[in-house]
């Protein structure tokens, strides 16, 4: 089976929720992904191999979605040079702000993208995959473009009474 260019991995089926509003993005958009549920403390060999492999498998950007302790997105960008797009996930006790500071303070050497707490970051993190890929593919570019004229041209100038 080939390797689609993003992998989305998640710490947990509880993640899911926020993690595929990043899965629908890529697919209107017209990207390819695999998600899988990698969690840094509880499934700690399977972050490993999915960041041994990650660039050898093909794939070109990882987007991790984790909360409370959020070590996943930083572990894997410990693991492999593929760029690692973080997500924090909305937490009850804290509502994200554990996952955010886990995820944003990475130490100088292993970066990590982070992006804002919850869906919206979810949705940035797959636009954010896709202007990475776009940069080598044209036809993406393009289909970039065109959703952000159309988010752009749903704005409207005035505000409604309705
Ligand atoms: C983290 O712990 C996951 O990323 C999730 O956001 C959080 C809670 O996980 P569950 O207890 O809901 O499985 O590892």
């Amino acid at each position: 089976m080939t390797t689609p260019p993003v992998g989305i991995i998640m710490g947990s089926q509880s993640d899911w929720p926020t993690m595929r509003e990043a899965a629908s993005l890529l697919e209107e958009l017209g990207i390819g992904y695999e998600t899988r549920i990698v969690s840094a403390h509880r499934t700690p060999d399977r972050l490993w191999e999915y960041g041994r492999t990650a660039a050898d498998r093909g794939l070109q950007v990882i987007i991790a979605g984790a909360g409370g302790a959020a070590h996943l997105p930083g572990m894997m960008a410990s693991k492999t040079r593929v760029p690692v797009i973080g997500v924090p996930i909305q937490t009850k006790a804290l509502s994200g702000i554990d996952s955010l500071y886990s995820i944003l303070q990475m130490p100088r050497g292993y970066p990590v993208a982070t992006m804002a707490i919850g869906a919206a970051g979810a949705a940035n993190a797959a636009l954010m995959a896709a202007g990475i890929l776009a940069l080598q593919d044209p036809a993406l570019a393009r289909r970039l473009d065109e959703w952000r004229a159309a988010l752009s041209a749903s704005i409207p100038e005035e505000p409604s009474n309705d």
